[in-house]
C-alpha cells in the first residue's frame, strides 16, 4: 500500500474494495488480504474498511437483499488475542444469508465455510444511537439458540482486522431456533455437532456474558454510525471455536433456550 490519507480515498477507490469482495463472494474464488496486498495503493484501515463493508452491503441490497439484523465477532478473549485486537467488530445480515430452522444450506454458495454456536436476540424497537441514556437491553424482545455459517471471502481463511472489517466480518448464513421470551442466559452450557464432530462450550465465553454483547454492539453502532432497527436479529458472538461446515447436519444446543439444526447439502437438495 502507499501512502495516502483517508481523506484522500474516495468513493470510487472503496468501491474498488467492495467489488473485488463481492466478486469473491459470488464467484466463490478467495481474494489475498487488501491490507497486505502491495497492489492496493490507499491507506487501507479499519475506518476505510467500515466504508468498504458499506458499501459491499450496499451492492447486494442493489440485488435485492434487505439488511434483516447485525453480527458481532472477536466476542471471545481467545479470539481477540489471536487478532491481537480487544475491540469488537460488527457486520450486517441480509435475508439472503437466512438458513431456516431444519431447512437446508447449499454449501455451493460458499467458499470454504464454517459454522459456530451462538445466541440471537430479536430487536423490537428501533435503538436511538444519539440517546447516551439508551437502554439496548431494553429494546430486545426474545433470545433464540443460532447457528452462524462464517465464509471469509480471504484466502485460507487468512485476514487482518480490518480485512475482515471490510469483508462483513465473513457473515455468510445463520440459522436460528425457536425465539423465547428475552432473559438472561449468562453462563448456558453450548453443545454443537457437525455430523460426527462436536464442541461444547457456554455462553459465558461471550463477552463473559452474551447480554454484553449488546452493550458492546451499541457501543461500535455508535462509533460506526450501523442503524440497530425494530425486528432486527443480533447475532451475539461465538461460544465455542468454528467447525467446518460440511454435507452433514448440524445440530446447536443451548441449555435452556433450546436447539437449532440444518443441513448442508450440495445444489440445494433438502435433505
Ligand atoms: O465471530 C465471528 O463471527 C467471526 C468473525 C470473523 C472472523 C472469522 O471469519 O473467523
Ligand atoms: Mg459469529
Amino acid at each position: 500500500m502507499t501512502d495516502s490519507s483517508a481523506t484522500q480515498t474516495t468513493d470510487l477507490d472503496v468501491d474498488l474494495l467492495a467489488a473485488r469482495l463481492d466478486a469473491a463472494q459470488t464467484e466463490r474464488t478467495e481474494t489475498p488480504s487488501i491490507e497486505r496486498d502491495d497492489a492496493v495503493e490507499v491507506a487501507f484501515d479499519v475506518d476505510l474498511a467500515y466504508r468498504v463493508q458499506e458499501a459491499l452491503v450496499a451492492r447486494r441490497e442493489a440485488r435485492g437483499e434487505t439488511v434483516v439484523g447485525v453480527k458481532l465477532g472477536f466476542t471471545s478473549k481467545a479470539k481477540m488475542a489471536q487478532m491481537g485486537v480487544s475491540d469488537v467488530i460488527v457486520g450486517r445480515l441480509t435475508d439472503a444469508m437466512t438458513v431456516g430452522d431444519g431447512a437446508a444450506a447449499d454449501l455451493s454458495s460458499f467458499i470454504h465455510p464454517k459454522v459456530e454456536p451462538e445466541v440471537a436476540y430479536l430487536l423490537s424497537r428501533d435503538v436511538d444511537l444519539d440517546d447516551p441514556d439508551e437502554d439496548i437491553v431494553d429494546a430486545v424482545s426474545a433470545i433464540a439458540p443460532a447457528v452462524e455459517i462464517i465464509d471469509s471471502r480471504y484466502l485460507d481463511f487468512k485476514f487482518t482486522y480490518a480485512d475482515v472489517v471490510a469483508d462483513n466480518t465473513s457473515a455468510a448464513g445463520y440459522a436460528i431456533g425457536a425465539w423465547s421470551p428475552m432473559r438472561d442466559a449468562p453462563d448456558a452450557a453450548v453443545t454443537m455437532r457437525v455430523g460426527d464432530d462436536e464442541v461444547t462450550g457456554t455462553t459465558a465465553a461471550i463477552l463473559g456474558d452474551p447480554k454484553e454483547a449488546l452493550s458492546a454492539l451499541l457501543d461500535m453502532c455508535r462509533r460506526r454510525r450501523i442503524p440497530l432497527k425494530a425486528g432486527y436479529v443480533v447475532l451475539a458472538g461465538a461460544a465455542t471455536a468454528a467447525l467446518p461446515l460440511t454435507e452433514t447436519t448440524v445440530v446447536c444446543d443451548v441449555d435452556g433456550l433450546g436447539t437449532v439444526r440444518f443441513t448442508g447439502v450440495r445444489g440445494g437438495e433438502e435433505s
